[in-house]
């Protein structure tokens, strides 16, 4: 029978999700939707039928109503959400960040431990990007050499009014935190964040763009230009540069449109849509994994790492201190 998928929180993501579960991925179903918010709740169980709708998650758990659990509320509730899952022993799939620092993160990996296997995977979905998956084929086959350098753009055409300051880090730069060190094969170990001039269409409690640079264990230097202003679309690339080539991903593409004295390609208007092939893959690759009792992606782990290097992340986006990343050896559990 079909995986029973709970999806806990729908707002733009959660949403998101439910549809994808309901139209395009094999083998689940959603068949429990949590979320406080009335009207929200009653909008994302449209798109799911027969599924049934929840204010807590700890009553869906009750009346075991679900296989597995995609978390997709904002991060700060991510651990009161991740750890009745855990006791339940059921899978998850949690959107970014793990949480949103190292201390609350130690204590998820914590009860993950105590379950005895593997229950979560983190949505870090640019993993399951066709493009970033070339690319680091790319880096381990050495067909142009070694990498040295990636250059890296993240633009976003706006934020919503919830979007912080440290959000930059924490809510953007934290997927750049995980797929660096995942392309390039090497740990980040420091990182220092700078300010550009301020765009004057930021909102007001903002400022941005910022220029964020990292060091990797093995030399390779990355730049990151994070930009959530920048108003005519959302943009992700990545330029790799090699001994003897460079690559490029992420650029636009699909029809080229020549029409009044201008030629062009359309642009994403949001991540929604730029990365809808790697959000469909994530979530299959954890459906079938989940009913086979492993994980297919980031795991928890690779969330607390992240968590640090927000943290330090954050802490330089404040002072503009260079900082390094203090990161244990990793537990064997997670080897
Ligand atoms: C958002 O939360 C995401 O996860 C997007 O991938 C990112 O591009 C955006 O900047 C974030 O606010």
């Amino acid at each position: 029978r079909d995986f029973r998928v709970g999806v806990v929180g729908a707002g733009m993501m959660g949403a998101d999700h439910v549809k994808r579960i309901t139209s395009t991925i094999s083998g689940a179903r959603v068949s429990a939707i949590v979320d406080p918010d009335e009207a929200r709740l009653a909008a994302a169980l449209e798109d799911a039928p027969g599924a049934k709708g929840y204010a807590r998650i700890e009553d869906a758990l009750d009346e075991s109503a679900v296989d597995g659990v995609l978390i997709a509320t904002p991060g700060f509730l991510h651990e009161q959400v991740l750890l009745p899952c855990l006791s339940a022993g059921l899978p998850i799939l949690c959107e970014k960040p793990l949480t949103t620092d190292p201390e609350s993160s130690w204590r998820v990996l914590e009860a993950e431990q105590a379950t005895g296997r593997q229950l979560i995977q983190v949505g870090f979905m640019r993993r399951f990007d066709p493009e970033y998956r070339q690319l680091r084929e790319l880096v381990a086959n050495e067909q142009a050499g070694e990498l040295l350098m990636l250059r890296c753009a993240h633009r976003n055409p706006a934020v919503p009014d919830s979007y912080q300051q440290e959000s930059l880090i924490n809510d953007s730069v934290v997927h750049e935190f995980d797929v660096v060190p995942w392309l390039a094969g090497s740990p980040i170990v420091s990182l220092e964040v700078k300010h550009a001039r301020r765009n004057r269409l930021t909102p007001e409690r903002l400022k941005e763009p910022i220029l964020v640079l990292m060091e990797l264990e093995n030399g390779t230097l990355v730049d990151l230009e994070m930009n959530v202003s920048i108003q005519f679309g959302y943009q992700v690339t990545t330029e790799a540069v090699f001994d003897s080539g460079i690559a490029r991903i992420g650029e636009s593409h699909g029809m080229q449109l020549w029409h009044q004295g201008r030629s062009g390609v359309a642009e994403h208007a949001d991540f929604t849509t730029r990365f809808a092939t790697a959000y469909d893959n994530q979530v299959q690759t954890w459906v079938d994994a989940a009913r086979q009792g492993t994980i297919a992606g980031p795991s928890a782990w690779d969330g607390y790492r992240v968590a640090v290097a927000c943290q330090e992340g954050v802490a330089s986006l404040l002072d503009g201190k260079p900082r390094t990343l203090d990161i244990p050896k990793t537990p064997a559990f997670y080897l």
